[in-house]
Order: structure tokens, then C-alpha cells, then sequence
């Protein structure tokens, strides 16, 4: 007699508009259903378990990300755009460019940058301020703040940068469905401004400025150390990943404060915990919600077949709210230890620009403690859907000054 059995099915939709608007409902289902569910409308199997997702991130071995780390199998399915050496690659292929971004974004590089950038958040909180005490969180901090820096340090130009964003919206919704109506609109979108084609343009070293992050992806490709055809690719990486991600993460924190005054004093009355309050929030808020692997093998999940060549979608939103893992999971807390949360991913493909992430955030809130007393919600909130990514639309905020 066999000891494993077929996955739970069920007829749950992680993409219907009004999951993406609240997932919480979703997550829980995700995580009592079992370890490992299988959701008919996509053919694909699901983990919401923190233990189960955390397991899967970390064996690259049995969880492949070569065939796409969204619903679609590269196995069968040609990708929509050339795969990114780092993202949607396995050891071996994936260590040399893995190498190059963590030296140019790793933790020491980005340190060396605080001091400017702290210059250029207190730069846009004071003339933020110096307008008004009510705006919107989304257009005048926490899209601005990663257009600004962030773009800035990779080495493009100024003009153009509104091609990011959407850019960003196009490829978190590829993650999901490729027939959902999020991903036709943002393609058509990208398609009819033509930001596919500025952003590779911006990846040939002659448009990136000489020493910015661009050129230093290049100048790997000089040593040696990735080939000439991978520089371009990897530059894309920075401008795929490096906007979206933060301006969610960034809103999210702002939401978490806003929205919880007893958690911004603390934060007020002592910024150095601007980085917990941070992690807490991309631990509370996922802005990347989901990303998928691929079986290597026929597997068995605690008695669950899962077989070989199954996508596997991965919840990072519904782990980091497990109560298994979390007390009071449903609560932002600074006082708890976000750490080990699965926001930033975890394992070999753990995000590359967490410390870029981190610095932007933690400059962003010391200017906001230095300056604001009070901050809260000023009216109805919108949220931005995307298949992938939690961000906002408009984020009203009144703030009082110290
Ligand atoms: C990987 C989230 C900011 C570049 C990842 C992964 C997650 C993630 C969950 C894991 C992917 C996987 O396991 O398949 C986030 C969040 C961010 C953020 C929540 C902001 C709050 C950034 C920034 C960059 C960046 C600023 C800079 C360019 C990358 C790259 C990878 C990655 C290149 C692929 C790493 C690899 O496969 O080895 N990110 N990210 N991310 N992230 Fe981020
Ligand atoms: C990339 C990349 C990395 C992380 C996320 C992402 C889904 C793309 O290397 O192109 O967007």
C-alpha cells in the first residue's frame, strides 16, 4: 500500500481582484488546507506554510528556478522575454552573475552611500514639507524616493525614468497569469510607450554614466567574471527589480505607520529602529508576494505527491503570516523580531538588493522622525492591483511637524 496520496484540491483564485486587494483571506485557506495544495484553475501546486516555503526556497535542487520563477513552465512555454541570468537560473549558471550583483549591491558597497543619500532624503522631506502638511505618500515619497537615488546610482538619465514603473507593473504581473486582464493591460501599456525598448537601450554601457552601478555590472563583463552578452541582461535586473519593489516596500511602511500611531512613536522616539520597522512591514505587508519553482523530481510533501515538472507556487505573503511561526501574526509590532521572514525570499536567489532596499527605507523614515510629529491616513486609500506586487495608488497622509 502506498503512504502518499494526491493534494488537497481546490478551486481558490490567488488572482481574482478582490484576493489581490485583501489576501489574508486566501492565505489562511492556503495554509489550512494543507502543506501542499493543488489549485485547479492554474494547474499549479501551492504552499503557504511557513515551514513548507521556507524548505522549498532553500532546496534549489528539487525546486528549480530555470523553468520561471512565474505559472509559466519554460519546460513547454516559451518565456516572454530573454530569462534573467540570476532570477530565472540554477547553479551553475546562476553563481557568476549572482557574484557580480552581490559585490556591487552587497551589504559594505551600499553602506558607503548613507551619507548621500541621507542628504537626498532630508532634501525631499524638507521640500516636501515646506509645501504642505497633506499629500500623497505614493506620488511624493515612496515613488519618488527609488526614482530618485536609485536611479541615479545604477547611472541613467533623468529623462525617461517614468518608463520604471510600469516596466516593474509588467513584470511582477508576468509572475502571474499571462491571460489575466492586469497582464494584457500593463503589456499594452509597456507596448504602446515603448519602455521594453528604452530600458534595454539603458542597458548598453554607452547610456550609463562611468561608475555608477550600470558601468560596474560592465566592467565585470571586462574581467572576465560574466560574458558581454550577460552585462546588458544583469543590467535589466537593476532596472526590473530595483523600482517597483521598493516603492511597494516603501509604501507599505508608510501605510504601517500611518496606520498604527502607537508604532510610529516608538519609531519617532528612537530611529534607529527604522529598520525593524522596515523588515516588520515587507514581513507584514509582503510586497512581493509570490514566486514559483519548478519539481525536479516526483516528490513526496509530508505524504503529498507533488511530481516532477509541477510548478509550485510559493506564498511568501501567507508564510510571514503563519501562525505557526508568529504570534500575533496579523499585528505590526516593533517590538517583534522580524527577522527570518521570507518577504526578501530566502536561500541562493535571497534578494540581491535587500541592502539597497534597507538604506532607502531607513534614510526615508529618519528624515520623516527628524522632521514630523504625528502622521496619519487623510482619506480613502487605493490600492494598486498587480498579480504579483502589493503597491498603492494613493496613499493621502496629514502629517504634524515637530
Ligand atoms: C530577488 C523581493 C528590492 C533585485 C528577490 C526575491 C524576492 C525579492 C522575494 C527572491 C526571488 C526568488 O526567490 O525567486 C524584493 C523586495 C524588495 C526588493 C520585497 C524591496 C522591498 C530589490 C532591489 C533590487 C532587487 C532594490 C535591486 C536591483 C533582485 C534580484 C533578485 C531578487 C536581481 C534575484 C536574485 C537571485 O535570483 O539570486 N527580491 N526585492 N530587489 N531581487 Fe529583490
Ligand atoms: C531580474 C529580476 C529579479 C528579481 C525580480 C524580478 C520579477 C526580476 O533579475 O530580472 O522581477
Amino acid at each position: 500500500m502506498s503512504t502518499s496520496s494526491r493534494a488537497p484540491v481546490s478551486d481558490a483564485d490567488p488572482y481574482d481582484l478582490e484576493i489581490l486587494a485583501d489576501p489574508s483571506t486566501f492565505h489562511r485557506h492556503l495554509r489550512e488546507t494543507g502543506p501542499v495544495v493543488y489549485l485547479e484553475r492554474y494547474g499549479v501546486y501551492a504552499m503557504g506554510r511557513f515551514d513548507h516555503v521556507s524548505a522549498a526556497l532553500t532546496d534549489w535542487q528539487s525546486y528549480q528556478s530555470s523553468a520561471g520563477v512565474g505559472i509559466a513552465n519554460f519546460r513547454f512555454e516559451k518565456p516572454i522575454r530573454p530569462p534573467s541570468p540570476l532570477l530565472e537560473a540554477d547553479p551553475p549558471r546562476h553563481d557568476a552573475p549572482r557574484l557580480v550583483l552581490s559585490k556591487i549591491l552587497g551589504a559594505p558597497a551600499v553602506q558607503q552611500l548613507r551619507a548621500s543619500w541621507s542628504i537626498a532624503a532630508e532634501g525631499l522631506v524638507d521640500e516636501l514639507l515646506s509645501d504642505s502638511t497633506e499629500f500623497d505618500g505614493i506620488d511624493a515619497l515612496s515613488n519618488a524616493l527609488p526614482l530618485k537615488i536609485f536611479a541615479d546610482e545604477i547611472g541613467i538619465p533623468d529623462t525617461g525614468r517614468e518608463h520604471l514603473l510600469p516596466l516593474g507593473d509588467f513584470v511582477f504581473n508576468s509572475v502571474g497569469p499571462l491571460d489575466s486582464a492586469l497582464m494584457k493591460a500593463s503589456a499594452q501599456k509597456v507596448h504602446e510607450a515603448g519602455s521594453v525598448e528604452w530600458t534595454m537601450a539603458h542597458c548598453r554601457r554607452e547610456n550609463l554614466t562611468d561608475n555608477g552601478f550600470g558601468a560596474q555590472v560592465w566592467s565585470a563583463a571586462d574581467r572576465g567574471d560574466i560574458t558581454e552578452q550577460q552585462a546588458p541582461i544583469l543590467v535589466r535586473s537593476l532596472l526590473s527589480a530595483g523600482f517597483d519593489t521598493t516603492a511597494s516596500g516603501l509604501a507599505a511602511v508608510l501605510y504601517a505607520l500611518a496606520s498604527h500611531p502607537e508604532q510610529w512613536m516608538r519609531l519617532r522616539d528612537d530611529p534607529t529602529r527604522a529598520r525593524t520597522a522596515f523588515d516588520e512591514a515587507i514581513r507584514w505587508d509582503s510586497p512581493v508576494q509570490t514566486f514559483h519553482r519548478t519539481a525536479t523530481r516526483d516528490m513526496s510533501i509530508d505524504g503529498t505527491d507533488v511530481p516532477d515538472g509541477a510548478k509550485v507556487l510559493l506564498s511568501l505573503g501567507a508564510a510571514n503570516h503563519d501562525p505557526r511561526r508568529w504570534d500575533s501574526p496579523d499585528s505590526y509590532d516593533l517590538t517583534r523580531d522580524p527577522s527570518g521572514h521570507v518577504g526578501f525570499g530566502m536561500g541562493i536567489h535571497r534578494c540581491v538588493g535587500q541592502h539597497v532596499a534597507r538604506l532607502e527605507a531607513e534614510v526615508l523614515l529618519t528624515a520623516l522622525a527628524a522632521r514630523i510629529s504625528t502622521i496619519s491616513l487623510a482619506g480613502e486609500t487605493e490600492r494598486h492591483l498587480n498579480n504579483t506586487m502589493r503597491s498603492w495608488k494613493s496613499l493621502p497622509l496629514r502629517v504634524s511637524l515637530r
